[in-house]
């Protein structure tokens, strides 16, 4: 019989801890896949944040590391300098690398760390009950924002890929979704992309990816995605938004 689905060498064969219809559990996957098709299983080390996503270690078969709130690209810069052959990426929160860790975020790129960056936005702290983040949308309702966010207290969210593209140093910055199959197909693309910039040794490379939170947004799983459809990408376009000299472009 064809075998159609199995779990990569990469990802542990374990329950998920993630709420149902949560796309964490997605943004794994397709590194995990990226990673076993890539062949760096042996020499790629993961740089955990602080969120949902702080357990990922337990997910992956390969070494991770935790850093402090924020701190993943500080981290995963010491460790890629001194060790220049592994593959080394961070998994952060909107949260954790849009607020607490912008600086950090800014100067790797800056810096044109050789280091991948998957950047799960989902408008919202989730971990810690649903606070208003610097990419929850206007008018957007969250725990610290019941009447929705308002432009005149709070500003406009930040589109971290955009504000990265302009960055030199920045040799690959794509946003992509995970709210449909061909989407899912395209981020999968982009991650491995992300990788190939760091094995080439072009320089900083980063992937956001637009995520739900059924759970802190409200809705049935469903609901998310449409609502991640409806609002989310005609404020955070997709694409790709710098592509150095070197890397081929996704079409
Ligand atoms: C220095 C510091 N400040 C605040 C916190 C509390 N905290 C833990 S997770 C979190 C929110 C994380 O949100 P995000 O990065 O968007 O990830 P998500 O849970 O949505 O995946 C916060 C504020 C902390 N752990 N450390
Ligand atoms: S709270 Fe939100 S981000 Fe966290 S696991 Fe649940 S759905 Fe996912």
């Amino acid at each position: 019989m064809k075998q159609v689905f199995s779990i990569p060498e990469s990802l542990a064969p374990r329950l998920t801890h993630y709420c149902p219809g949560c796309t964490h559990g997605i943004i794994h996957r397709l590194i995990a896949e990226a990673v076993d098709e890539l062949g760096v299983r042996e020499r790629t080390i993961g740089i955990a944040p602080v969120g949902c996503s702080v357990l990922a270690y337990d997910y992956f078969q390969f070494d991770m590391q935790q850093a402090a709130h924020g701190r993943a690209p500080a981290v995963a810069t010491g460790i890629k300098r001194v060790l220049p052959d592994a593959v080394v990426f961070t998994y952060q929160g909107d949260g954790d690398l849009a607020s607490i860790g912008t600086a950090e975020i800014v100067h790797a790129a800056m810096r044109s760390e050789k280091i991948t960056v998957v950047f799960v936005n989902n408008a919202i702290y989730g971990m810690t009950g649903g606070q208003m983040a610097p990419t929850t949308l206007v008018n957007q309702k969250t725990t610290t924002s019941p009447y929705g966010r308002r432009e005149s207290h709070a500003g406009k969210p930040i589109r971290v890929s955009e504000m990265l593209a302009t960055i030199p140093g920045a040799a690959y910055i794509a946003r992509v979704a995970l709210n449909s199959p061909a989407n899912v197909g395209r981020a999968k693309r982009a991650i491995k992309k992300a990788f190939e910039v760091q094995l080439a040794g072009l320089g900083f490379a980063m992937v956001e990816c637009l995520s739900t939170c059924p759970t802190n947004w409200g809705m049935a799983p469903h609901e998310a995605m449409k609502w991640l459809e409806a609002n989310m990408i005609p404020y955070f376009p997709l694409g790709e938004f710098r592509t150095a000299e070197g890397v081929a472009s996704n079409g």
